[in-house]
């Protein structure tokens, strides 16, 4: 059951998210600021309302699980999983060091309530078609939510995980794209065009719910109707910004992956808390 929490609240974790990720990638040098800014809304709203997960307990059986298929993301996920209380905080100085847990990529084995190492992109789906079935056979009543990219759908093992999604009926499993138009050295659309999207997830068997991903109001009222449904997977297609609370990286292909010098740091850091 999704918890009580105002979309107020969610928007200030959201910003709390955002400013905790430029931070990171100011600790590490560098890191992929467009896509992390890009879903901060939707990891807010599922960390800190939807999933059911206990950073007490990060193991027990019957919690829902994560899998953030767009990998190189951890730059959003580690400063998520930090401020929802499964990681020290201190740890975020220390991202992408040598030897340290936390790399550019999620390490399942080091990070304490990463339920998949990810990174190789569209893998997610598959690892959360195995999960969902796994919940089926042990009688787990549980969630299994994939966050991929836009990009990411280039990837044709996604659309042989979601056959298996519809085809097993895994109503469980709530994949969410993050659509930001853009991936690694330009738009979707010019590299290898993706729309009609919806259209696409409709005709492999799922529900489909588009909402505006950096609208908080329009993202809870999206995972609202995406955790009620009991007959087929749910695709959310987050029509998203990269970059977003961040004037100069918005709608800049170039903030896929990058360092900030210290005056754009506190120019960013300041748009953030402008928001
Ligand atoms: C299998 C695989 N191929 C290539 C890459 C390199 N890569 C990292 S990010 C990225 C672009 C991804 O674009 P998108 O899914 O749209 O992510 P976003 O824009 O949300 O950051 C690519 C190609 C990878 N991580 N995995």
């Amino acid at each position: 059951m999704p918890k009580n929490v105002s979309v107020e609240e969610l928007k200030a974790k959201a910003k709390e998210l955002r400013l905790k990720i430029i931070e990171t990638a100011k600790y590490a040098g560098s890191g992929h600021v467009g896509g992390s800014l890009s879903c901060a809304d939707i990891l807010a709203a599922l960390y800190f309302k939807y999933l059911n997960v206990d950073p007490e307990n990060p193991d027990m059986p019957e919690r829902d699980k994560f899998i953030l298929s767009k990998g190189h993301v951890a730059l959003a996920y580690v400063p998520c999983l930090a401020l929802r209380g499964f990681v020290p905080m201190k740890s975020l100085e220390t991202f992408n060091y040598y030897e340290s847990a936390y790399g550019m990529h999620p390490d399942s084995n080091k990070i304490r309530g990463c339920d998949a190492s990810t990174g190789s992109l569209g893998h997610g789906l598959s690892m959360g078609v195995g999960m969902a079935l796994g919940h089926r056979y042990q009688n787990i009543d549980a969630k299994v939510v994939v966050l991929m990219g836009d990009g990411e759908q280039n990837e044709g093992s996604i659309w042989e995980a979601a056959m298996a999604s519809s085809h097993f009926k895994l109503h469980n499993v709530i994949a969410i794209v993050d659509r930001n138009k853009f991936c690694i050295d330009g738009c979707t659309e010019d590299i290898m065009a993706i729309e009609p999207l919806d259209k696409k997830y409709e005709a492999f068997g799922f529900k489909v719910i588009k909402c505006n991903g950096n609208d908080m109001a329009e993202v809870v009222k999206a995972l609202d109707e995406a955790w009620v449904e009991k007959e087929k997977p749910v695709c959310i297609i987050a029509e998203t910004e990269k970059g977003f609370g961040v004037k100069k990286f918005q709608g800049d292909v170039k903030w896929h992956y990058g360092a900030m010098d210290m005056d754009l740091f506190l120019e960013a850091k300041a748009d953030i808390e402008a928001m």
